[in-house]
């Protein structure tokens, strides 16, 4: 095994979601599962058996105020006794009835200023959990023509954005997502990466752009996006989730491999895996009928193969051949890459750190799904919106 590829795959670094291990659906059913947390507390020990299986995923985000508890220091402390860490705040300022026509870009200075409250003390909370990145996603945006003034909500959108930024500290970022459409369907305020683009170059270097996999109009090319977002030093980091249709939050890497391969070719062609380049690897995805955990388990997993895949890239033959025009030899180059079975090289990683080679079978053996469901008893467990 080339051993600069093994660590480099035994550095990675990927961050789960809280929300994942609650209960989650559609809006036609949300399906109960028995041993989901019922509090921030129990989301962070469950991400933490993610992290005791796989090795690679210490951190956990929050989403707020569904993880709002009375002291994050504490939290944080619970968390690094499980033996991860607290990381991305992600805001929300969708659910609330204020928010109708929007939050950040209301017509309303009144519910403009609310929505900038939330985020600021999102910031406060940061503080307190030592987190790098406010994760900022706006639901903003209208349904009909003439509904508002577009350019005037980008204008609000900007005021707001720019004092937020003015909040952060030298060592926080504001890392701003896109989305297509939904829950507004004529306009989004930011529902594409030259938007988001364009309002994080306006406000500073600590502004970065995040591309959340689901977020695209069918057949775009997220890997272009990724390579440009990186050539320009703003990629903040991903949302990894896989779509079919719309933004379907499955697990990454179950719709298309291969354009998760594609995505981690670039990244590592930039030399993004550095963690100085600033690249956050979050996961954002939902389990509404899988179980929680072990669908954590196989989306970390997913990424690392990915990962694994893209590193093996015979870059010199792959330079080579494109300089020479060889195009079929160029594409081998990729294919070959592709078509590897990893996953023994990424079990002798995981004998490396420790770790059982198969983290699924590790995790289903352990009897942590079986002690949950036993435990976890009484109590409003963990949802959407809660
Ligand atoms: C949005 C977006 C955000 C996520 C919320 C729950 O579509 O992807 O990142 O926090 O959903
Ligand atoms: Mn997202």
């Amino acid at each position: 095994m080339d051993s600069a590829v093994v660590a480099t795959l035994r550095s990675q670094r990927i961050e789960l979601p809280s929300w994942a291990f609650g209960n989650s659906g559609t809006r036609f059913k949300v399906f109960a599962q028995r041993g989901v947390p019922r509090d921030p507390y129990e989301k962070v020990s469950d991400a933490a058996q993610v992290n005791q299986f796989t090795g690679i995923a210490p951190t956990v985000a929050l989403h707020i105020p569904w993880d709002k508890v009375d002291d994050y220091a504490d939290l944080a402390r619970h968390a690094a006794g499980c033996g991860v860490a607290l990381g991305t705040i992600n805001s929300n300022t969708f659910q609330d009835d204020d928010y109708m026509l929007g939050s950040v870009c209301h017509p309303d200075a009144r519910v403009r200023r609310k929505a900038v409250d939330h985020l600021l003390e999102c910031v406060d909370i940061m503080d307190a959990t030592g987190s790098r990145d406010l994760k900022l996603w706006f639901a903003d945006g209208t349904n009909y023509p003439g509904q508002d003034d577009i350019r005037g909500r980008q204008d609000r959108l900007a005021e707001s954005l720019a004092t937020v930024y003015a909040r952060l500290g030298d060592d926080q970022r504001i890392v701003l997502e896109y989305k297509l459409f939904e829950p507004s369907f004529y306009t989004m305020d930011v529902p594409d990466w030259g938007t988001a683009l364009i309002h994080c170059q306006a406000l500073g270097d600590k502004a970065k752009v995040v591309v959340d996999t689901g977020h695209h109009a069918p057949g775009v090319n997220i890997e272009f996006i990724v390579a440009s977002l990186l050539r320009l030093g703003r990629l903040g980091g991903f949302d990894f989730n896989s779509r079919f249709y719309a933004d379907d939050d499955l697990m990454v890497g179950a719709a298309d491999p291969f354009q998760l391969f594609r995505i981690m070719v670039e990244v590592v062609g930039a030399g993004g895996l550095d963690p100085s380049v600033g690249v956050a690897f979050m996961l954002d995805q939902c389990h509404n009928i899988e179980p929680k955990i072990p669908g954590q388990i196989r989306s970390v997993m997913n990424v690392q193969e990915a990962t694994a895949k893209a590193l093996i890239v015979d870059r010199d033959a792959l330079g080579a051949a494109q300089r020479g025009g060889d195009v079929l030899g160029a594409n081998a180059v990729l294919m070959d890459a592709f078509n590897t079975d990893v996953r023994p090289m990424l079990a002798e990683v995981r004998e490396g750190l420790g770790l059982d080679p198969d983290p699924m079978v590790a995790y289903a053996r352990s009897g942590y799904a079986e002690q949950i469901v036993k435990d976890r008893v009484g109590g409003q467990q963990a949802g959407w919106g809660a």
